[in-house]
């Protein structure tokens, strides 16, 4: 039996992938309502075919509890944010996890951490818990890392076919993580040791949100120099060699927002361009909100009340709103004139969570003069006609409509 340690965004599809590949599989989560609503059969998050999966993983007999359970394989995938001021990693959750996993576990047990952990999080925080539970590493308990790389809103195609790193201090215990893994994973699993796991992971993160920070970097370069970044961008990248990323309004979610900090916090003074990557992509709501101004200004529109904000969500197509650029956005609205007044909409998010918030597209666009769009549902894709006769500033570069602002 496998005990899956937290049913979030990471730990229940893979709880669930293993269940619906023959594994026996027991899903824990500290939070008892979360658990109830899993228990009850419904999902406590919407992403492609988690629904089928989910159908599949009840019928093969998965089990949801608050308990942690007496087996011989654990994996655990607890939330792993960084600290605001030190940029560290807070391992809270990942020591809570270990500690109570530890209580109940039996000798010879595998404790898998998916989480993502900056390099030297295992050697510091979680060996010294099991030394002093009495374990001994290699002996009577065994640790490996396997970090998660799908992505929001393809994550179960990705479970399936990614490649993926798994991390161990012994080559036999890597092989017996990844014959685990193997139930499900099509994709090359590399076994490696778990500092270049911890590491590895981190790396793919940060490598992105370099990438993305210079696109954005280009796009303020042109907006300032009056040249089309997106044509720039098509061009450069016809070039063999030159792969060049979307601009946008920010860079949210809890993985590629986060991860990089942890180098900055670990390694001061050295991780220099993954500090200024971080700083260009946390400046670009700001930058967005000054662009509203100017449009509004340019397009005559003196009441924010005017002012529609499509999208609140980090990315597109998901419902996850983890580090939002809208959200910093509207945080950043509050400083200025607009707080609480401009109109909000996403067919994503059902709860009222910020204020004048729309829950039907047709009521939104009829109250609003000058739309801001932030994410690129399906949904907006799809009812582009209907932004007609609406000024809009699309942020993801998606839009034909007529009267159209890019960032
Ligand atoms: N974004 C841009 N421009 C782009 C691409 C993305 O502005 O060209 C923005 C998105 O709108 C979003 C943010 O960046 O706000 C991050 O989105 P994403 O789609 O790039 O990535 P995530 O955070 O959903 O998932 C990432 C993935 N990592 C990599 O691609 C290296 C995924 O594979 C990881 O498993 C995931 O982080 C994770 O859990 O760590």
């Amino acid at each position: 039996m496998i005990n899956v340690i937290g049913m979030g965004y990471i730990g229940l599809p893979t709880a669930l992938m293993l269940a619906a590949h023959g594994e026996k599989v027991i899903g824990t989560d500290y939070n008892k309502e979360l658990v109830k609503t899993l228990q009850s059969g419904k999902l406590t998050f919407q992403e492609n075919g988690l629904d089928g999966l989910f159908s599949e993983a009840l019928k093969q007999g998965i089990a949801f509890t608050d308990e942690y359970k007496r087996t011989d394989m654990y994996i655990v995938s607890v939330p792993t944010p960084y600290d605001k001021e030190s940029k560290k990693i807070d391992p809270s959750y990942v020591i809570t996890a270990v500690k109570s996993v530890i209580k109940v576990c039996p000798e010879g047990a595998t404790l898998v951490i998916e989480s993502t952990i900056p390099p030297g999080t295992i050697d510091t925080y979680v060996r010294p818990v099991l030394k002093e539970s009495g374990f001994i590493e290699g002996k009577n308990i065994h640790l490996a890392h396997a970090p998660e790389r799908i992505i929001p809103g393809n994550m179960i195609y990705e479970l399936i076919h990614n490649n993926r790193t798994i991390g161990a201090d012994r080559q036999e215990i890597g092989e017996k993580v990844k014959n685990i893994y193997q139930s499900f994973c099509q994709g090359e699993i590399i076994v490696t040791d778990i500092r270049t796991a911890e590491m590895t992971k981190v790396v793919e993160n940060t490598f992105r949100d370099i990438n993305i920070a210079f696109a954005n970097e280009l796009m303020k370069i042109c907006r300032s120099g009056e040249m089309d970044v997106y044509e720039i961008i098509r061009i450069a990248n016809k070039h063999p060699r030159v792969n060049i990323l979307s601009p946008g309004p920010g860079v949210g979610g809890h993985c590629i927002s986060v991860d990089p900090w942890f180098l900055v916090g670990d390694y001061p003074g050295l991780a220099n361009l993954i500090l200024t990557a971080r700083k260009t992509n946390d400046s670009m709501p700001e930058f967005v909100l000054k662009r509203i101004y100017e449009i509004m200004r340019k397009e005559g529109i003196e009441d924010a009340e005017k002012v529609g904000i499509y999208g609140l969500t980090y990315k597109e197509n998901v419902d996850d709103m983890r580090e939002s650029p809208t959200l910093q956005m509207l945080k950043c609205m509050d400083e200025h004139l607009a707080g609480g007044r401009v109109k909000v909409y996403d067919p994503y998010i059902e709860k009222d969570i910020v204020a004048n918030q729309y829950h039907d597209l047709e009521r939104f666009l009829e109250d609003v003069t000058l739309v801001v769009l932030m994410v690129a549902h399906n949904e907006i894709i799809e009812n582009m006609e209907k932004l007609n006769g609406k000024t809009v500033l699309d942020t993801r570069k998606v839009c034909d409509c007529e009267n159209v602002y890019w960032l």
